[in-house]
């Protein structure tokens, strides 16, 4: 059954800066070309489908205040049938190409893992005929590992093998599923991976665990014949009180230490970034220096809360940051931006998801243009260059190129008298990006 769940809304145009339509993109023009591709290249722009098809503003502290129509159907078949409607739709009224999902965002999970597998299975059917129809592809696939209260422990890092080896099978029947909806890529993020409290934790032997187990993943993949990537999505902490991949940099760390490096990438996400006590553009750049910058889950954090708000992005000058690693480290490797972002609460008319998704998409639009003005048509590139210039020849290239011994640098550094001060130029910089608009 083909509902027509958006019905006032049709498809949503490109109309430029000067439309006051809340319902046109005023930025994103997708065949726009930015440093040499079009802005749908570059972007990949994906749907959430646990935010944007399943939330119903429920909180810690209140029930929830947004029923979908699409989930009040109480079979849980054709509810699921009706969510997977109303997300090609809603992706074919955005003009996105591409979802995001867990497992058990498709449909209800069973009362067992059988039976949970049994659902998922019938699912994917049906929403493989949909794909069929419209060529709506997925982005990346992963299990829920964490809401059912099995994993309260943790999942692959669970102190009892049963718990583990139970969320392996589930990770098993997500990758499956995931490459059977030809899944450009799978996500491992490790909500319950880690720990709440170290006096009840061996550390090393969970972390063993998991290197173990992401090996054995990689093995896999490569005999189903899986050419995507996989990504690891660091986050500090939420719902546990200490989580192992805890940042980039500790990811990083983590897949170098156990060989996992030639097979894993990284999905940054701007409010982990933050809860991180990071910004966004620092995690994109500890992973494109590993060569490890694989995608990115869009949304931003409020400044006044210290947890995951997941809200969409309208931070202009967080983005043109961001956009700016992304264009100087090459893009993204095989990932794109996926908007793992939620309306309010009290965000309650079917077109609020538009407006966000359209917000969100005109703000990367906005942010990857002015980064490409900032590179292409201010100082900035020059000034960067030379504030490194004095490694470009002489003694510091000596140096950069491992030229030099410490006996060597002594003998340079100690006549090093009255070093005048070179100014930082940060206000300089900033200016450049506050006038990049
Ligand atoms: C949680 C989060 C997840 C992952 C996928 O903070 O970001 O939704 O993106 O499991
Ligand atoms: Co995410």
């Amino acid at each position: 059954m083909n509902q027509d769940y958006f019905k006032n809304i049709d498809k949503i145009k490109f109309e430029g800066k000067d439309s006051d339509n809340p319902l046109a993109y005023k930025y994103y023009d997708a065949s726009k070309i930015v440093m040499g591709k079009t802005l749908k290249d570059h972007f990949k722009f994906a749907m959430a489908y646990w935010h944007s098809m399943n939330d119903n503003g429920a909180d810690p502290f209140g029930r929830l205040t947004n029923l979908y129509p699409w989930n009040k159907e109480t079979d849980f078949m054709q509810q699921a049938k009706n969510r997977a409607d109303a997300a090609f739709e809603f992706l074919q009224k955005m003009g996105f190409d591409y979802f995001c999902f867990h497992d058990i965002d498709l449909i209800q999970e069973g009362a067992s893992l059988l039976e949970t597998e049994k659902r998922v299975g019938q699912i994917a059917e049906y929403i493989k005929g949909k794909q069929k129809e419209t060529g709506m592809k997925v982005l990346w696939g992963t299990a829920n590992c964490f809401s059912n209260p099995v994993y309260m422990n943790g999942a692959i890092t669970n102190p009892d093998f049963r718990v583990a080896s139970r969320a392996a099978a589930q990770i098993k029947i997500a990758f499956d599923t995931s490459m059977e909806l030809g899944a450009e890529n799978y996500v491992f993020w490790g909500g319950r991976e880690g720990y709440l409290s170290l006096l009840n934790t061996d550390m090393k032997r969970e972390l063993d665990h998991l290197a173990t187990f992401f090996n054995k993943m990689v093995e896999y993949g490569q005999k189903q014949g899986f050419n995507g990537n996989f990504f690891i999505e660091p986050k500090p902490a939420e719902p546990t009180k200490h989580q192992y991949d805890f940042d980039a940099a500790t990811v990083v760390g983590f897949l170098n230490q156990n060989g996992l490096q030639d097979h894993f990438k990284l999905n940054i996400e701007v409010n982990h970034a933050t809860l991180a006590s990071h910004t966004f553009e620092h995690e994109l750049q500890v992973s494109a220096n590993a060569g490890m910058l694989g995608s990115i889950d869009a949304n931003r954090g409020d400044n006044q809360n210290g947890w995951d708000t997941d809200q969409f992005s309208i931070n202009l000058y967080e983005t043109i940051e961001a956009m700016l690693v992304f264009l100087k480290s090459g893009g993204l490797q095989g990932g794109g931006i996926n908007f793992d972002a939620k309306v309010r609460r009290n965000s309650t008319d079917l077109e609020d998801l538009f407006i966000a998704h359209i917000q969100g998409a005109d703000t990367f639009a906005r942010g990857l243009i002015s980064a490409e003005y900032i590179l292409t048509k201010t100082p900035y590139a020059k000034m960067l260059k030379e504030r490194y210039e004095s490694y470009d020849s002489g003694q510091g290239n000596s140096f950069e190129n491992a030229k030099l011994s410490i006996e060597d640098l002594y003998k340079i550094g100690i006549n090093q008298s009255e070093i005048s001060h070179t100014s930082g130029k940060q206000e300089l910089y900033e200016s450049i990006l506050a006038n990049s608009f």
